[in-house]
C-alpha cells in the first residue's frame, strides 16, 4: 500500500529540483498545471490534442531523403532508413567497429570488477553506465548515431538511459512507452548494440514489426489508473499479459534479432520488444541499450507516475 502512496513520491522528487526542472517549461507551454514535483500521467493530457512526429504523419520512404540530415548519413544505412515509417524499427549492420565493441566490453567489466555498478531487476540490468563512464556517455552521444535518430525523429533528441545486459533480459514483451513515456506520445527512441554475435540460445531481443502503428497501451488500458493519492491497483505482469493478449487479438508476427557484434537496432518508442528465453543459461549475451528523449516533450514514467530526472551529462 505504501509503495502506492503519491505524496512519498512527491517528497522525494521536491528535493531533486534540478533533475525534474526539465518539464517545467514544458507544462507550461502546454498548459498542464503541474509543480515540477508532482505525480503526472497520461490522464493529465487526456484532454489535450495528439500530436504526432514527422514520420508518424509522413511515410519516411517518401519523404526522408529530403530532410537536411540525410546527406550526413552513410549511404550504406539509406535503405534500412527509409523503412523507419512502416516497421518502426531500423537495423543498421555493423554501425559499430570491433574495436568500439571490444572498448564496451572492457570498460563494463572494469566498472562491475570494481564494484562501481550493480546489476538490478532480477539481476540483469546494469542502469545508467553513462553516468560513471565517458567512454559508454561518448558511444550513447556518437555523432553519426545522433544524426541518425534526429533524422528519425524528425528533431533533436537527448539521451536521458542506458542499460548493460550481460545475459539476455527475458523480459515480456511490452512498449517503452509504459516505462519511459511522453506528452506528445512517441517522443522516445531507442538504440540495442549487440556487443557480442547473438544466436538463438542466446535470448535474443525480439521485436513485432509495424506494432508501433497500434495504438499505446497505458495505465487507463488495463485498470490502473489510481486516484490523487494512490497510485493504481495493478501489478506490472498484469501488463504484460494485455500485451500478450493484443498481439494474439491481432495476429502479430514476432521477429528475432539474430545480431552480429557491432550491429544495432534502433525501436520506435511503441513498438512491441522484448527478450526470448535463454536456452542454454551458461552463455552470454552481451549487449547494451540506450533510451533517448525528444527535447521539446514532457518526460515521465507512466506506470509510477513519476516525472522523469533528467542528470546533467558527465
Ligand atoms: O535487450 C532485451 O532483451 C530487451 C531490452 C528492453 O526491452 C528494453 O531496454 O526496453
Amino acid at each position: 500500500m505504501f509503495k502506492r502512496f503519491k505524496p512519498a513520491f512527491w517528497v522525494y522528487n521536491f528535493f531533486k529540483k534540478s533533475e525534474l526542472k526539465h518539464n517545467i517549461p514544458l507544462y507550461k507551454k502546454y498548459g498542464i498545471k503541474k509543480r515540477y514535483f508532482d505525480s503526472i500521467s497520461s490522464e493529465d493530457f487526456k484532454n489535450l490534442p495528439e500530436k504526432q512526429n514527422k514520420y508518424d504523419r509522413l511515410d519516411s520512404n517518401d519523404h526522408m531523403e529530403q530532410d537536411v540530415l540525410w546527406n550526413s548519413v552513410e549511404q550504406r544505412f539509406y535503405p534500412a532508413l527509409k523503412k523507419w515509417s512502416r516497421d518502426g524499427y531500423v537495423i543498421l549492420d555493423k554501425f559499430f567497429d570491433e574495436e568500439k565493441v571490444e572498448a564496451i566490453n572492457n570498460e563494463i567489466d572494469k566498472l562491475i570488477q570494481n564494484k562501481d555498478v550493480k546489476f538490478r531487476y532480477n539481476g540483469k540490468k546494469i542502469m545508467f553506465s553513462f553516468h560513471l563512464s565517458k567512454l559508454v556517455h561518448e558511444v550513447g552521444v556518437h555523432e553519426e548515431l545522433m544524426t541518425i535518430l534526429n533524422l528519425l525523429m524528425g528533431k533533436k533528441v537527448d539521451l536521458f538511459s542506458s542499460i548493460n545486459f550481460i545475459k539476455g533480459s527475458e523480459q515480456r514483451t511490452h512498449s517503452d512507452s509504459i516505462h519511459m513515456s511522453t506528452y506528445p506520445q512517441g517522443n522516445l527512441i531507442a538504440v540495442w548494440i549487440a556487443l557480442e554475435d547473438i544466436g538463438k540460445d542466446q535470448g535474443p531481443l525480439h521485436y513485432y514489426p509495424g506494432s508501433h502503428k497500434l495504438p499505446y497501451l497505458m495505465n487507463r488500458d488495463f485498470d490502473n489508473v489510481g486516484n490523487n493519492l494512490f497510485l493504481g491497483p495493478k501489478s506490472y505482469p498484469e501488463y504484460e499479459d494485455r500485451i500478450e493478449e493484443l498481439i494474439e487479438e491481432k495476429q502479430l508476427k514476432k521477429a528475432s534479432f539474430n545480431a552480429r557484434k557491432g550491429d544495432i537496432l534502433i525501436w520506435h518508442a511503441n513498438l512491441l520488444h522484448g527478450g526470448n528465453g535463454m536456452t542454454d543459461k551458461n552463455l552470454t549475451r552481451k549487449s547494451m541499450v540506450f533510451h533517448y528523449y525528444s527535447q521539446d516533450a514532457i518526460c515521465y514514467h507512466e506506470v509510477s507516475q513519476r516525472p522523469s530526472f533528467k542528470k546533467a551529462m558527465i
